[in-house]
Order: structure tokens, then sequence, then C-alpha cells
């Protein structure tokens, strides 16, 4: 049976905005617990980590709050870790992006202790490469694809204790419809793999998703990192940085539903739900059941 482990991060610390560290809770108000415990899974809610409060200060130096990021993502770190050192499928349900930092270099040092490959899947409006240099506002939510491919802070990049944590080679990005100009080129130098909303609109989901899960074998392990702006605004309300034209509710079932059918999911972050921005908690309620499908719910 499969074993879940929900790990809360409550904090807001990498935002632009107020309000994602209350995402934990939305999200098991909307009965993120008991809907997966409905599919035969086991989970075992871990409660939410502690950080450093929020002091809501300007940048320093390109960077807003870093040490309290570092702080939050160290934490998030060894979380993660120990719960797959279990077996276990851990569920980041966060806070802000920037915690894919954490989450995503346990996962690599994970991989690299048990000899698996690895494969993320970057579902979100934003690229989410910036760094001190080319960063508009120096919120580090924007930095986290970066940081993790060496490209940061050393109090950031060193987490998990190889730089860089990851290869840009193995990132496919889903949904991208917002790059600032600077973090453009520098996604097309790095070479990342994006599926942007173009070419979803051309090609469709289905074949961005074919393509995306392309060459995933019995060893990979399967990081999923969903951003909720990932989603469109219409029916997804509850996030900091709303940007239009994202997928529509059948384009995140179709997508959840590929990744389920690979087999080969094996941790999650769900990030920047952000309950304060949020319309009766419909977008954790959405998120709910768009994980459902991940966990492999299907019509028939
Ligand atoms: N690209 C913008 C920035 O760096 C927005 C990032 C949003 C991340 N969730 O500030």
């Amino acid at each position: 049976m499969t074993k879940v482990s929900l790990i809360g991060a409550p904090t807001d610390i990498g935002a632009g905005a107020r309000g994602a560290s209350m995402g934990p809770e939305a999200m098991r108000v909307a009965q993120i617990g008991p809907t997966l415990e409905a599919h035969g899974i086991e989970v075992f809610d871990r409660g939410n980590l502690q950080g450093p409060p929020n002091p809501w200060l300007p940048p320093v130096d390109g960077f807003r709050h870093l040490h309290e990021v570092a702080a939050w993502n160290n934490a998030v770190h060894e979380a993660v870790h120990a719960e797959l050192k279990l077996g276990h499928l851990p569920i980041l349900l966060g806070g802000d992006h920037c915690l894919g930092i954490g989450s995503i270099s346990a996962v690599a040092r994970h991989c690299r202790e048990t000899g698996k490959k690895l494969r993320i899947l970057w579902l979100d409006a934003h690229a989410d490469f910036n760094t001190a240099v080319l960063t508009p506002s120096g919120n580090i939510h924007g930095m986290p694809v970066a940081c993790l491919c060496g490209h940061g802070p050393q109090e950031l990049i060193e987490i998990g204790g190889k730089v860089p944590a990851i290869s840009p080679k193995w990132i496919r990005q889903i949904g991208i419809r917002s790059v600032d100009a600077g973090e453009k080129k520098f996604v097309h130098e790095m070479g990342l793999e994006v599926f942007d909303m173009r070419y979803i609109d051309e090609m469709g989901m289905r074949h961005a998703m074919e393509l995306a899960l392309a060459t995933l074998d019995e060893n990979t392990h399967l990081h999923v990192s969903f951003d909720v702006d990932f989603l469109d605004p219409q029916i997804a309300p509850g996030v900091g940085t709303v940007i239009p034209g994202g997928p529509t509710y059948r384009e995140a079932q179709l997508c959840m539903e590929m990744i389920a059918d690979t087999g080969r999911l094996a941790s999650l972050d769900v990030m920047e739900l952000n309950p304060a921005l949020d319309v009766r908690n419909q977008t954790a309620v959405l998120a709910v059941d768009l994980i459902e499908s991940l966990f492999g719910k299907s019509t028939l």
C-alpha cells in the first residue's frame, strides 16, 4: 500500500504577497487526507514545520528574506528526506514555491543515495529561473529552479550537500506563460525544456505530456512540483501571482491522469495556494480534486 506523508510548510517567506502561509490548513480543510485515504492510500499527516516569521522587508542585494528562506528550506529538506528514507511518498503542502529548493534537493539527495534517476515536472505559470541580478522583485519564489541548478546564493544552492543539486536536463516545465526578460535569456542558455502555453495551444496537453513523460523507466523517481498558479485563474483564483491563459480544468485533469498512468510518481509539492485571495476555498478544493487524479482516480 502506498504510504503518503503530508508535510505542511506554512510560510510566504519567498513570495510577493502574504497569505500562502495559510495554504497547508486550506488543503486540510479541503480534505486532502481523507480524499487520498478513500483511494486506499495510507496517509500520515506530519503537521506543520516551523520556521522564522515573515518580517516583510525590502530586498537586500537582490534577495528578499534570504536567511529566513534558507531556514525554511533547510527544515523542508530534512523533513522530505526523512519521509523518502522511510519509503513514504512526501507531499509538501506550501507555502510559496521558494520551498521547492528544500524539497527537490532532498529528492535529488535521496536519488543519489538509492541510485535512481530523477525526472522533475514543474507545473507553473512561471519558469522560476531568476537570479539576484535578473529578478525584477527580489522574491525568492521566482528563483528556485535556478538555485537547484546551482545558480544562486551559497546558503540556498548548498542545501543537500551537492552543487548543483540537479541538472537542467532532468526538468520539464509545463504551462509556462510569464517569464521575465533576463530570465528568458537564461532559460534558453541553460537549455531548459519548456512546454509553454503556446506549445500546449498548438500541440495539445496530450502531446506535451507524452514528451514530458517520455523515457521514464522503472528506475526513475518522478517528482511533481505543482504551483497552483499553473491553472487558469478563472478556475483557480487563490494564488498570489495571477497570470491569465493557463490550462483549463480538462487540460489540467488530463495532465494529472497522464502522470498517474506512468505509475512513477514518488514525491509532490503543492505550492503557492493563497487562501487570503481565494473564493470560499475553491482553489484548494480544485487542487485536491486534481491530486486525486494524480493518485490514480479515473472515470471508468
Ligand atoms: N518572475 C516573477 C519574479 O521573479 C514572479 C515569480 C513568481 C513565482 N511564483 O518575481
